[in-house]
């Protein structure tokens, strides 16, 4: 939206022009906040994660990372509840296994909210497949099977009020 280019632009300039010290590799990152907005994202600690005790590790990084936890539930999900959040994935060989296991225990389900919410937790979970996924990652570190895989995170803005309405009402 050009209102916002064109203020985005002064922001710029006046940071130059004041001789602020700011190399431009600083005003790139210094105007990327302006370009981000707070977002809410819906995340989920799978039965897997839980049954190894790992919620506390996994939400400390989330803590960390400067996301806000808003709300955090414990939970045994509704096979129906699976099935509509993974339709997408409905004509898939491993759909059935996959509604099995998110239905084998609780899962804790949240919402998460802070800049780029939806993109920076995809980031600090990593791949889908765990042996993609980067050490460092959630999945990267907690995760050796793309069957249970520890966590999921919507994928776009759009899923996630999806994704939050389904889980939270
Ligand atoms: P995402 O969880 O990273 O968004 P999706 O492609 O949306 O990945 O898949 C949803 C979930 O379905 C995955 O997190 C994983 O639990 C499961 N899944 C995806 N691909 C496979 C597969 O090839 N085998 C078994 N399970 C899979
Ligand atoms: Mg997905």
């Amino acid at each position: 939206d050009t209102d916002r280019s064109r203020g985005l632009g002064d922001v710029y300039k006046r940071q130059v022009q004041a001789g602020a010290g700011m190399g431009l590799g600083h005003a790139r990152t210094y105007l990327k906040g302006y370009l981000m907005a707070i977002e809410k994202t819906f995340i989920m600690i799978k039965p897997d994660a839980v049954r190894d005790r790992k919620i506390g590790e996994i939400v400390a990084r989330i803590e960390r990372s400067g996301l806000v936890i808003e709300r955090m539930e414990m939970t045994t999900l509704e096979r129906a509840t699976v099935e509509e959040h993974y339709a997408h994935l409905a004509d898939k060989p491993f759909f059935g296994g996959l509604c099995d296991f998110m239905t084998s225990g609780p899962v804790v389900k949240m919402v998460v909210s802070g800049l780029s919410a939806v993109a920076k937790m995809r980031t600090l979970m990593g791949a889908t497949n765990p042996l993609d996924a980067a050490p460092g990652t959630i999945r990267g570190d907690f995760a050796v099977d793309v069957n249970a895989n520890v966590i999921h995170g919507s994928d776009c803005l759009e899923n996630a009020e999806i994704e939050i309405k389904r889980f939270f009402g």
